[in-house]
């Protein structure tokens, strides 16, 4: 059994997402982290770097329990243990490892500030948030033209769409228009069809 501690934000998704599409069974633990759930010693001891996602598997390697933090390496670890959504050849495996780094150093941090400056900021901060809303439309672009040439960003679908897909699901709250890049709204929308996507984006429910 896996124990899954999230809220309903894209990181956390990312994993809610994978653990549908790979049909582990799981338990939801609702951290809220505008409450402070994320501080308390009892989740502290899970992820000491206190934000979600988190998960314990009772049978981690060695059949041992095991904690994880970090969306991207719990999106390895599930891979590795279902042997699904990272491709086998090397090539394959490269390439989405490369795009969910893509993700985890840059899709997730920069939209994450345009939220921030757009949504949270105390006070207005124009440099700031146009630094930001000009990265993250570049990254788009970036997207864009990788999707343009592969339905996919690894070819097939895998753990870098998984990772990226709850972030681009947001591009209103940054916004950015999914109709200026057609090949990131083609992709969207097939994903967005998927039904382990669509259980996987309602977790944690109301
Ligand atoms: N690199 C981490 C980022 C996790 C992260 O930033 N989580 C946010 C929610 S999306 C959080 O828990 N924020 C609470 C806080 O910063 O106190 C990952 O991908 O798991």
């Amino acid at each position: 059994m896996i124990d899954l501690y999230t809220w309903s934000t894209p990181n956390g998704r990312k994993v809610s997402i994978m653990l549908e599409e790979v049909g582990l069974p799981y338990r939801v633990h609702a951290i809220n982290i505008g409450e402070g759930d994320q501080f308390k010693p009892e989740f502290l001891a899970i992820n000491p770097n206190s934000k979600i996602p988190a998960v314990v598997d009772s049978e981690g390697p060695g059949g041992e329990p095991y904690a994880m933090m970090e969306s991207g390496a719990i999106l390895v670890y599930l891979a590795g243990k279902t042997g699904t959504l990272l491709p086998l050849t090397e090539r394959g495996k490269f390439d989405a490892l490369q795009w969910l780094m893509f993700q985890m150093g840059g899709v997730g941090p920069m939209f994450g500030q345009v939220h921030h400056f757009l949504r949270a900021a105390k006070e207005p901060v124009p440099y700031a948030l146009n630094r930001y809303k000009t990265e993250t439309r570049r990254l788009y672009g970036v997207l864009d033209r990788r999707l343009a040439g592969h339905e996919y960003l690894a070819g097939i679908y895998s753990i870098a769409d998984i990772a990226t897909y709850p972030w681009v699901a947001r591009h209103e709250w940054h916004q950015v228009e999914l109709a200026d890049f057609p090949g990131v709204k083609r992709w969207y929308d097939a994903i967005s069809a998927r039904p382990a996507v669509e259980r996987g984006m309602k977790v944690p429910a109301a």
